[in-house]
């Protein structure tokens, strides 16, 4: 039998094989909350970054008893220096969101053991952003990451309107939450901009916005148009979310040939005293998707539900549509028995063709943290299904796991990209 191939006999082999492909191969990280160094402040990284992520705010709430309104007051520095005394020195940081600061500072070589904060703001304070950033995607072995990019936002708005000039190593994705979710919030600045739009959502309305999504989707080169649903989001269905989705989203998409992302099951705002640690999550019902996928064959979609009751269901519509490409652990699911659960159902389900990671990063650091979780889960649910591949007689080359990895790492998405249907 040839070195590179792998039976039954040599089950040791494949395994280490299996481990190092998913270990070493380069990510293309689908959806982050990251930025190209042109957007300035808008990329946040370093210690106190990572220390006050919302999603450590949520924890610290409940393990302190300061008032929400107090901490509120703290700057940046206080916040992080409560929630490190609260979480990582009062009790143990036990938590998956504690656990990935700590990798993440292991990952760039500083002495975990020390639980010296004021040696880790000394060791970024030496640190370009640039620098940094080099560093951080080389050690997380990311070969790109797409960013989430809000018209609607008034600091990353006039990046773009002022001639934002790209980086390769960075994507965007057209997020349009204000639009679809607040139309009644939203249509104002439309019209503010120059687009002829009234709330009713008229004919000339419908071909303004159009135009509106026409004009970003150019303007940013962008990979996917994407949004955030609540879990009654649904299709058919008579409200101006409905029809600004089938009227224009979806027109404007297939003119594109771009996919329509949706990430459905968020609650904004369940305990706003807590502001972005505050979201909660419901059960959404997978029937607007398949809605979607049937009615429009000739438009691509993405999506991730947050509710770990509807993971099952996207799989079964998954294997209905191939102009459907699930993708990621989203948010509350980003955690390791999670990630393992959905990884295996989808291979079991769907084989290697989805997208079983995405990173959701808000501050740079924080990728060194979520792919080095998520490949060694991603390895061990490969390495499990290999096995049992061998297991029946048939074998397994070193190139054939490269290849699955691979598409499994980014492949899946540039393909999709490029499906014309
Ligand atoms: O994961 C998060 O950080 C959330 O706050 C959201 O950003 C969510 O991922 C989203 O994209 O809406
Ligand atoms: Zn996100």
């Amino acid at each position: 039998m040839p070195k590179d191939t792998f039976t039954r006999e040599n089950k040791a082999a494949l395994l280490d094989a299996v481990n190092r492909t998913v270990t070493e191969t380069a990510v293309t990280d689908i959806h982050t909350h990251l930025y190209a160094p042109p957007f300035g402040e808008l990329l946040l990284s370093g210690v106190d970054e990572l220390l006050t992520y919302h999603y450590l705010i949520a924890e610290f709430f409940r393990a302190s008893d300061m008032p929400c309104e107090a901490f509120w007051t703290l700057d940046k520095t206080g916040r992080a220096d409560a929630i490190w005394q609260v979480l990582f020195i009062e009790q143990s940081p036990l938590g998956e969101a504690c656990r990935g600061v700590l990798t993440a500072l292991d990952a760039l070589g500083l002495d975990v053991a020390s639980r010296d904060l004021a040696a880790y703001r000394a060791w970024y304070a030496d640190r370009t952003p640039e620098g940094l950033i080099d560093t951080v995607l080389e050690t997380a072995r990311l070969q790109s990451v797409v960013m989430t990019n809000d018209p609607f936002d008034d600091l990353e708005r006039p990046v773009w309107e002022e001639g934002y000039a790209g980086d390769p190593r960075f994507h965007a994705a057209l997020r349009i939450d204000p639009l679809l979710n607040d139309w009644a919030g939203s249509h104002g600045k439309l019209q503010a901009w120059g687009y002829d739009v009234d709330a009713a959502l008229s004919g000339k309305a419908r071909a303004e916005v159009r135009r509106f999504l026409d004009d970003w989707v150019r303007r940013m080169k962008a990979l996917y148009l994407a949004v955030s649903l609540p879990p009654e989001f649904m299709l058919p269905e008579d409200s101006a979310r409905a029809t600004l989705i089938e009227s224009c989203v979806l027109p404007v998409a297939r003119d594109h040939n771009i996919p329509y992302a949706m990430m459905v099951g968020v609650s904004r705002g369940l305990n706003p005293a807590l502001r972005l640690a505050g979201d909660g999550v419901g059960q959404g019902s997978l029937a607007p998707i398949s809605y979607l996928c049937a009615t429009y064959p000739k438009n691509k979609f993405m999506t991730t539900y947050l509710a770990r009751e509807n993971q099952h269901e996207l799989c079964v519509v998954a294997r209905k549509f191939r102009n459907l490409l699930p993708f990621g652990c989203w948010w509350f699911l980003n955690n390791p028995s999670l990630i393992e659960e959905m990884t295996r159902m989808r291979i079991e389900l769907l084989g290697p063709s989805m997208i079983p990671q995405h990173s959701d990063a808000r501050v740079l650091d924080q990728v060194l943290y979520k792919w080095a979780h998520s490949r060694r889960i991603i390895a061990r649910v490969l390495c499990d299904k290999y096995s049992d591949l061998v297991d029946t007689g048939w074998t397994v080359t070193r190139a054939e796991i490269t290849r699955d990895t691979e598409a499994l790492l980014g492949g899946n998405f540039w393909r999709f990209l490029e499906l014309g249907l």
